[in-house]
C-alpha cells in the first residue's frame, strides 16, 4: 500500500459508459477517480448520462450530480474536455459542435498521440450494424442456457427414458464462452476496420464494457471499459504509454451494490472523500466481491455482461 499526496497526472484520460441516472452506475468510484487524477485532456466517450433509462426508471442522486459538477469544474479549471455522445445519451447528439460550460460536444474526435499518430475517438455503437447477427446468436444462446438450467434435471431424465445420451451442460457452457469471446473479437475487428477507413492509426472506444489494449492488423484498438461493472479508465502517460486503470482494484475498494441507500453514508464519511491510501499498481488487491455474475442490463446487448463474466471465469 502506498499513499498518494497529490493527484495522479496523465496526458489524457478516456472514460465512457458511466450511465449516470441508473442504479448500476458506480458514481462514487468515478467521483473518487476524478478527485485523484488530473490530465491535460479528458475524453468522455459516450453513454455518460443514460437518457434511455429516463423513460422507465431514473435514479439521480447527489453523487451523480457531484460527478457532473466535477467534470464541469475540470473543464473550467483548464482541462480540455471533449464529449462524444453514445447511444444511451443520444439526446446530446442534438448539441453537436456546441459547448456545455467549456465541454465540447462532438460526433467523434481525433486524438494526436505523443508519437504523432492519430487515433479516432468514437463511442462505438457505429459498429452495431455489423454486429446484429452475432448479437442475436448471443441472445438466443442465453435464453437457451437459462431454460437449460431450469430444465436440466428432468430433461436428462426424459432423455434417459428415450435412451438418448446425457446432454452435457458443461459442454454447452464451453460453447457459449466461445460465442462471447467471438462476439467481442468481431466487434473489435469491426471498430479497427472503421478506424482504418477513416484514415486513423488507432481507435479509442467504449460501448461494450470491455476494456482492452491490442493491435489489430496494424491498428491500435483501445477500449476504456465502463463504470457500471469494472470501473476502468484508459490513460495516456506523458511518455506515450497507454494503460487501463482498474480503479476499484487500485483503490482496494469493494464495489457497493445498493448505491442509492449507501450514498448518504459515503458522503458523510470524510475518509471516503479524502481516500489517502491506494494500493500500488503492482500489488493489486484481488476483489472477492466483484459481483461478476450480475448481468449488465445497461449495455446495448443485455446478455453480454453475463457472457463476459462467463468468459472471464474460464481459466
Ligand atoms: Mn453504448
Amino acid at each position: 500500500m502506498r499513499a498518494i499526496g497529490s493527484s495522479l497526472k496523465f496526458r489524457s484520460v478516456f472514460i465512457s459508459d458511466i450511465h449516470l441516472g441508473t442504479r448500476g452506475c458506480k458514481a462514487d468510484f468515478l467521483l473518487d477517480f476524478l478527485k485523484h487524477t488530473e490530465s491535460d485532456k479528458l475524453y468522455l466517450v459516450g453513454d455518460i448520462i443514460d437518457g434511455w433509462r429516463l423513460k422507465k426508471t431514473w435514479l439521480w442522486t447527489q453523487t451523480h450530480n457531484d460527478v457532473v459538477q466535477k467534470l464541469l469544474r475540470k473543464a473550467r479549471k483548464g482541462t480540455d474536455v471533449t464529449y462524444v455522445p453514445g447511444n444511451h445519451d443520444e439526446f446530446a447528439r442534438d448539441f453537436l459542435n456546441q459547448e456545455f460550460g467549456q465541454i465540447k460536444v462532438v460526433r467523434d474526435a481525433f486524438h494526436d498521440t505523443v508519437d504523432g499518430r492519430r487515433f479516432l475517438v468514437a463511442h462505438g455503437d457505429e459498429c452495431d450494424g455489423v454486429m446484429i447477427y452475432a448479437k442475436w446468436l448471443a441472445i438466443l444462446g442465453d435464453t437457451a442456457y437459462v431454460a437449460a438450467l431450469a430444465l436440466n434435471t428432468w430433461f436428462n431424465t426424459a432423455r434417459r427414458w428415450l435412451r438418448l445420451p446425457y446432454w452435457s451442460l458443461s459442454k454447452y457452457l464451453k460453447q457459449k464462452v466461445k460465442n462471447a469471446v467471438q462476439f467481442i473479437s468481431n466487434y473489435e475487428r469491426a471498430m479497427a476496420r472503421m478506424a482504418r477507413e477513416r484514415g486513423a492509426d488507432g481507435i479509442v472506444c467504449g460501448h461494450i464494457h470491455h476494456a482492452e489494449i491490442r493491435e489489430i492488423d496494424g491498428i491500435t484498438y483501445l477500449n476504456d471499459g465502463d463504470w457500471v461493472e469494472s470501473c476502468t479508465a484508459l490513460v495516456e502517460h506523458f511518455d506515450g504509454r497507454w494503460e487501463i486503470l482498474h480503479w476499484a482494484d487500485l483503490r482496494g475498494l469493494v464495489p457497493i451494490d445498493s448505491l442509492g441507500e449507501d450514498l448518504a453514508a459515503d458522503q458523510a464519511d470524510p475518509d471516503f472523500a479524502a481516500g489517502p491510501v491506494v494500493a500500488a499498481p503492482t500489488a493489486r488487491v484481488p476483489l472477492e466481491v466483484t459481483n461478476k455474475a450480475k448481468e449488465c442490463e445497461y449495455s446495448s446487448s443485455p446478455t453480454l455482461g453475463t457472457l463476459k463474466s462467463m468468459a472471464s471465469s474460464e481459466p
